[in-house]
């Protein structure tokens, strides 16, 4: 495995094998297995400007290194970049447009995402359209000659819209666009978004990378050696960069990415069924279901459908309400991707931040409630779902 270290070359291996082993070889001067935590903020040099490749921690460290050269691997990218948040990597992203610039951003995104376009990048001239990127003559219709990036999620949160990937990126090179994939909920295990023409792969890495609900981080990766020459430069720059404690948390969470993602698909599977089949559930949301309008997309972009389910109780928001509150494995909790199941209520929850009107337009309904299945078993978090919306129901 010698061979692994970072800036390996690891085509041909499969994500569970780069998972456990991408840019984490042994360490060379203990022989360490697991990646050692540099925790020193700086590192010495023989002489001024003469150092081992690390000259300050906010400009490069040991263990972000293997972090950033793991999650590059697995997205079948060049160059990766890890951050403090998964805001923090977007930002760093989005601080690449000028004054002037446009983007066209899909209609659902978290919340978090819309608030940093519409209340931090309008104001300094960076204006954003959000535009279901399903409809291709409606997004053919909002480019603008001044559009220098598109931004979309798919599956998107929370509404698990699916959009085509591949046909979004032709679009968007023809029209010198650069094309930023959220991967958070798909994850590199189900979807490659670099292989599908997109030119960067943002992460929350707090969510499915790290997997066990303890770390706020996120990510970013391409294959474009100019956009990572200036990604680069910002993430120093701009300084938003994870701890090498929590870049060590991520880095072992990993490992067990494939097992985890697989797990919560198989299971999110079986429960979208069951709760298309009861009798107080109004609509389920899940891109494996055949009454998912995305579900042939799906197939054909993604290698399972996930482990989010969205779906409308009946009775809106009090039906709703009570249904989070009845829950005793799930915990009623924003965030997603972790070894336990975790239920929220995006009107109120993780997409307050979107306006009333435009959070219903899309149909963020005030009796949505977000599942996100864990790796408990499968049975029993059923079970749990199905006493919660008994109870609901008075
Ligand atoms: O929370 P942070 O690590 O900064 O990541 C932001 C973010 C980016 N992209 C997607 C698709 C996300 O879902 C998130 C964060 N989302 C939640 C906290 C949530 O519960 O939806």
């Amino acid at each position: 495995m010698r061979a692994m270290k970072a800036g390996a070359k690891t085509e041909g291996l499969s994500l569970d094998t780069l998972a456990v082993h991408a840019g984490q070889p042994p360490d060379p001067t203990s022989g360490a297995v697991m990646t050692p935590i540099v925790l020193s903020s700086t590192f010495a040099q023989r002489a001024p400007g003469e150092h081992q490749g690390f000259e300050y921690g906010r400009s490069g460290n040991p263990t972000r290194r293997a972090l950033e050269a793991c999650v590059a691997a697995l997205e079948g990218g060049r160059h990766g970049f890890a951050f403090s948040s998964g805001l923090g990597a977007e930002t760093t992203l989005l601080t690449l447009l000028r004054t002037g610039d446009h983007v066209l951003c899909g209609d659902d995104v978290y919340g978090g995402t819309f608030r940093l376009l519409d209340k931090v990048l309008a104001p300094l001239g960076i204006s954003s359209s959000f535009v279901d990127l399903s409809d291709l003559g409606r997004v053919r219709d909002a480019f603008r000659p001044n559009t220098r990036m598109v931004w979309l999620e798919t599956p998107t949160n929370p509404l698990l819209k699916i959009f085509d990937i591949g046909a979004l990126a032709s679009l968007a090179r023809d029209r010198g666009a650069l094309v930023v994939v959220d991967n958070t909920f798909a994850t590199p295990v189900l979807q490659s978004p670099l292989a599908l023409g997109a030119t960067a792969v943002v992460h929350s890495t707090t969510k499915y990378l790290n997997g066990h609900s303890d770390v706020i981080g996120g990510a970013v990766v391409t294959s474009d050696a100019e956009l990572a020459e200036r990604i680069g430069f910002q993430q120093n720059a701009i300084g938003a960069v994870p701890s090498p404690f929590d870049c060590y948390l991520v880095l072992r969470g990993i490992k067990t990415l494939g097992l985890r993602v697989r797990q919560a698909s198989y299971t999110a599977a079986m429960i979208a069924d069951k709760l298309s089949r009861h009798p107080q559930v109004e609509r389920v949301i899940y891109p494996g279901l055949k009454s998912h309008p995305g579900h042939a997309l799906a197939t054909q972009q993604m290698t399972g459908y996930g482990g989010m389910i969205s779906f409308v109780v009946k009775g809106g928001l009090p039906h709703a309400s009570a249904f989070l509150s009845a829950l005793e494995i799930f915990s009623c909790a924003e965030s997603l991707g972790g070894v336990e199941s975790l239920a929220e209520h995006p009107a109120i929850m993780t997409h307050a931040s979107i306006p009333e009107a435009q959070r219903r337009a899309l149909g963020i309904d005030d009796g949505l409630v977000r599942l996100s299945i864990g790796v408990e078993a499968a049975d029993d978090l059923w079970t749990d779902v199905e006493r919660a919306l008994k109870r609901a129901a008075g």
